[in-house]
Parts: structure tokens; C-alpha cells; sequence
């Protein structure tokens, strides 16, 4: 009997261990989310990204990349059950959870602009393919009705081709505000003469051989590269000083009854984000050892009191990874504008690190805002509500009633082991 019961464990030990490493293998959410080298890195809170960690040949993605979903445990971690962050900070009295002030807000029923009237220089982005006509029409959709109908913000439209009539005529059926369709040039799109395309097509196939998500692609990397040094040069966008990038396919879930770029603008933020995760390692081997060598290079271009201590967990030795999930900023065009990030940029640049590995828009964004900015001008927009796949912000607690969220509350990535919002918050701890 008691051995019967026992082949019983056994067996059923076995379907759970075969179905573990199917599953790991088969699905890139359940492997990042159940991975020893992420769950190590997490505690460690250290992934040296100059020293190449190898994650065998399945190929965990970052879990922004190709999930599906957020890791299993994302919905329940995401109560407020968390009492702290970054050690000892009530989560109540984190930097990021201060509301605007009042009088930002604009008065009921009011059509137009900010509480007094005033408007920034500011403008939506969307980079976007023809193909990408049905997600982008949603998205702006939400954001008229969530925030623009009352503000009317202007919207401009990049893309390495002609937009088509149809996605011209399907924007401006959702929305008044002024709308520009504009073409990038060549060069600000197309990997340069100067990169090696042997190097750089024998590094696409095997991150595609190893199941890097977009590892294989160009048009990938010609989107990180434009993302990170060109779309700020665009013609279309000299006459504005802010800009809010938004994706196809996105979710607004909060009404934003004030304006967040006069926010930005009265409070000299540079930068602001409403997700923050690390990026995944592959794609970025030498990135930090190519920005030590500059920073070691140009000390005086470093801000004085910056986030470093967002980016590292020693002093900047080593990268821990984190970045701001750049599919939704709010930010200053002259930030990277500035002399400090265009020599940054074409430092990055001239290393090849877009072609000959996969560097993302968003840890350069970050490692840029983190550096060349003050830690106190990069904000976390606790009460817009958002969501690009697999991962969302929904505001808590008061800032959800004031918005008429219409997202889970349980649902909400701040605090998960995932996030950096943590790493965020410490860094204005007393
Ligand atoms: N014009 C143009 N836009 C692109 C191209 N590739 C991506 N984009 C846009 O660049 C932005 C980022 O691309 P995504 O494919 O969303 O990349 P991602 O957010 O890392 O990955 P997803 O999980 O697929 O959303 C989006 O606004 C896309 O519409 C391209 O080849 N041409
Ligand atoms: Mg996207």
C-alpha cells in the first residue's frame, strides 16, 4: 500500500518536472518568470553587463519583449501588502505617490487647456507603420477621450515610409487637434555604410538562434537606433520643447484631469516614466563598459546629483540593468538635445552597439536621463493610468478614484519582484 502511494508522488513529481521544462521552453513569460539567473539577479540586485551571463540556448526574453502575460505572481504581489520600498520608506510617503498640487487640475466642465489657460510646447509622438494603423488609431482614440479632447495637444506621426491615405484618414476621424504625418530621413533610419554587415548579420542570427526576441531583425534595430538619437531632430518636432511618446495598441485607464506637460515644465522635470524593468542582458553586452568609457572620459558632462544609484547597486561598477520602459515617456526634447547626450549618443553610436548586439531606445533613454539630469527631474506619473503589453500601471488608492480608472487595481506592476520602481524610490530616501 504504501509503496503504491508512494509511485503515486513519484509520478506525479515526474509530470510536474516534464511539464516545468516544456513549458520553459516553449514559453518565454514562464521561463523569465520562473528563471534561476532572474530570480538570482533579483535578490543580487547585480548583473555586470560587461561580463556576459550565459542563459543557454532557449533564450529567455525580457519579460516587456514577448510575453503574453505578467509573471503568474504579478497579479496577487501587487496589493499594497508591501509596506515599504527601498528599505524603510512607507509606501505612502514615496516620492512618486505625491500627487500634483490642487490647482492644477482643470475646473469641471471646462473645454479647454489647464486650470489658468496656459499651454507648453508640446506634442504627441508616435512612430508608427502603415501597418500599425488599427493600434494607433486606438490609442489615440484613448487619449483624446482620457486627456486631449480638453487640451488639445497637436500630434505628430513618424515613419520610414509614406503614410498611406488610410492611416492619415483614420487618425483624423478620432480626433481635432492638429495632426503632421511626417517622413523620416534615410540616414536617421537605415544602418549606416560603416557597420560592418558581416559582423552585424552574423550577431542577428544567432540572437535569432537563441531565441532573443527581435533578435534577428534590422528594422528592429534601425527603430532602437532612430528611437534613441533622431526622432528629437525631426523636422516636424523643432518647434516643441515636450513631447509624449505613445504606441500603437496601448491603454489609457484614468481620466488625466490636468496637464502634464506644464507639470513637467513648472516643476523642471526632464524625464518621466510609469514603468521601470530591467533589460534583458543579450542584447547588451559591452552597453555599460561603453558608457563608463565615456563617463570616465567626460566627468564634467555627468550631472552632479543624478540617478546613478538607479542604474547600479555599486557605485557604477557594475549595470543592474534597470531602465525606464521607454514605450511611454514624457519628456524634455532638450534633454536630449544637450551637449552631454548627443556626444553620449554618438559615442554609443560609433561602437556599433545597435548592429552588432541589440541596443534598446530604453536603456539608452535611461542611462541618459539618469546621468545627464538630476535625480529630482525625473518623475513617476503615479496617476496615468497605463498599459503597453504584458505589463500596466494602474494607480492606487486615491489617485484610482480620482482618475474613474477603469483598470484592476490588483493589477498593477509598481512593486512586483519585477519592477525598478523600487530602486526609483530609494533614491530619494533621507
Ligand atoms: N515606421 C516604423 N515604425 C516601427 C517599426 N518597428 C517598430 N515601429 C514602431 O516603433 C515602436 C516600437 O516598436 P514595437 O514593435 O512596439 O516594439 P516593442 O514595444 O519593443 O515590442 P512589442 O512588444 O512588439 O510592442 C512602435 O511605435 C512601433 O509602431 C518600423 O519598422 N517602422
Ligand atoms: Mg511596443
Amino acid at each position: 500500500m504504501m509503496i503504491a502511494q508512494l509511485r503515486y508522488v513519484f509520478v506525479a513529481l515526474a509530470v510536474l518536472i516534464s511539464l516545468h521544462y516544456l513549458l520553459s521552453f516553449t514559453n518565454e513569460s514562464y521561463n523569465n518568470a520562473t528563471s534561476f539567473n532572474n530570480f538570482k539577479d533579483q535578490l543580487t540586485g547585480a548583473a555586470g553587463s560587461n561580463v556576459p551571463v550565459n542563459h543557454g540556448a532557449t533564450g529567455n526574453s525580457p519579460p516587456h519583449d514577448g510575453a503574453n502575460s505578467a509573471p503568474s505572481h504579478a497579479a496577487q504581489g501587487a496589493s499594497n501588502s508591501h509596506g515599504a520600498v527601498g528599505g524603510d520608506i512607507p509606501l505612502a510617503e514615496a516620492p512618486s505617490k505625491a500627487p500634483p498640487p490642487e490647482d492644477y487640475y482643470a475646473e469641471k466642465n471646462k473645454t479647454s487647456h489647464s486650470a489658468d489657460g496656459r499651454k507648453a510646447q508640446a506634442v504627441f509622438v508616435m512612430l508608427a507603420r502603415n501597418g500599425d494603423v488599427e493600434g494607433a488609431v486606438s490609442s489615440v482614440k484613448q487619449m483624446e477621450d482620457r486627456f486631449n479632447k480638453r487640451f488639445n495637444y497637436p500630434y505628430v506621426f513618424l515613419n520610414e515610409e509614406e503614410f498611406s491615405e488610410k492611416f492619415k484618414s483614420r487618425i483624423r476621424a478620432v480626433t481635432n487637434s492638429p495632426v503632421q504625418f511626417g517622413l523620416i530621413p534615410h540616414d536617421h533610419w537605415f544602418q549606416p555604410d560603416w557597420i560592418d554587415e558581416t559582423r552585424a548579420s552574423a550577431a542577428r542570427a544567432e540572437m535569432q538562434k537563441n531565441n532573443v526576441i527581435y533578435g534577428g531583425s534590422l528594422p528592429y534595430r534601425n527603430m532602437c537606433r532612430f528611437n534613441s538619437g533622431f526622432f528629437y531632430r525631426h523636422e516636424l518636432l523643432k518647434p516643441f520643447k515636450y513631447y509624449w511618446r505613445v504606441e500603437p495598441d496601448i491603454n489609457l485607464f484614468c481620466d488625466l484631469d490636468y496637464d502634464p506637460f506644464l507639470f513637467m515644465q513648472d516643476h523642471d522635470k526632464k524625464y518621466a516614466f510609469t514603468i521601470s524593468l530591467p533589460e534583458y542582458e543579450t542584447t547588451i553586452p559591452t552597453l555599460w563598459a561603453a558608457v563608463k568609457e565615456f563617463t570616465n572620459a567626460n566627468p564634467g558632462l555627468v550631472s552632479r546629483d543624478n540617478a546613478m544609484d538607479f542604474l547600479s547597486d555599486d557605485g557604477g561598477e557594475t549595470y543592474n540593468r534597470c531602465h525606464f520602459w521607454s514605450n511611454f515617456e514624457i519628456a524634455d526634447l532638450d534633454l536630449w538635445r544637450s551637449e552631454a547626450y548627443g556626444k553620449f549618443f554618438n559615442f554609443l553610436d560609433e561602437k556599433g552597439g545597435f548592429y552588432y548586439e541589440r541596443w534598446g531606445d530604453a536603456p539608452l533613454h535611461s542611462i541618459g536621463a539618469s546621468l545627464f539630469a538630476r535625480k529630482d527631474q525625473i518623475h513617476f506619473f503615479n496617476d496615468i493610468g497605463y498599459r503597453h503589453e504584458p505589463f500596466q500601471h494602474c494607480p492606487q488608492g486615491d489617485a484610482h478614484t480620482k482618475g474613474k480608472c477603469w483598470c484592476d487595481p490588483e493589477q498593477n506592476f509598481d512593486y512586483e519582484w519585477y519592477s525598478c520602481l523600487k530602486k526609483y524610490d530609494a533614491l530619494f530616501k533621507k
